[in-house]
């Protein structure tokens, strides 16, 4: 049965889905397909991190930033499967996977935030932004495990961390978190470095 989850909420992926070994992290979004002139497009990316000294999540290695220009971690356990520039259709527009087998033992947080492409050059922001949502499948069976859509409405902010995947005792959680930022993918990556 799967979980629909709203923001804040997060469930205990080892209680909720005990078998579950490889997860697909499926987002979505519709939005207008030009804005000023220029497409509209949205990118996931993942941050795969460590949590360094005082408990900060940092990134592994710059490899271990997942998105369209970097499809893959190094061995593979956190894999991106393609840009997607329209968003059109009601199903997951850009997905990964984690393959929990895989993942470096280091690895403690992973976390999913959807960027606008060149925002500030084109003066575009998420206001526009319809029916967002980040949803986990079992990979292995197809099914769906949990699903949080956006209920915020968002304005002028240029970047939306979605959730995140984070190991506690062992375990491996997932948090619906909804925070939009007016950051760019450059300002994500130096503050998780
Ligand atoms: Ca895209
Ligand atoms: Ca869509």
């Amino acid at each position: 049965m799967a979980i629909s989850l709203s923001k804040g909420q997060g469930i205990n992926l080892a209680k909720s889905a005990p078998a579950l070994k490889r997860v697909r992290v499926g987002l979505g979004w519709d939005t207008p397909e030009l804005v000023n002139g220029h497409p509209f497009d949205l990118d996931v990316s993942a941050f795969v991190c460590g949590l360094n000294g005082a408990g900060e999540p940092k990134l592994l290695s710059d490899e271990h930033l997942v998105f369209y220009n970097n499809l893959k971690t190094p061995n593979g356990s956190v894999a991106h499967t393609g840009d997607n520039r329209t968003g059109k259709g009601n199903g997951d527009d850009e997905v990964l996977t984690v393959d929990f087998g895989l993942l470096e033992g280091t690895a403690m947080e992973i976390s999913f935030v959807v960027t606008l492409h060149e925002a500030p050059e084109r003066r575009q922001n998420f206001g526009l932004v319809r029916n967002a949502f980040i949803r986990l499948y079992d990979d292995v069976t197809g099914a769906l495990v949990a699903g949080y859509d956006l209920d915020a409405t968002f304005a002028s902010e240029t970047a939306v961390q979605f959730g995140s995947l984070y190991r506690k005792d062992g375990e491996w959680h997932f948090k619906a978190v909804g925070a939009g930022y007016r950051l760019t993918l450059g300002d994500f990556v130096a503050g998780y470095q």
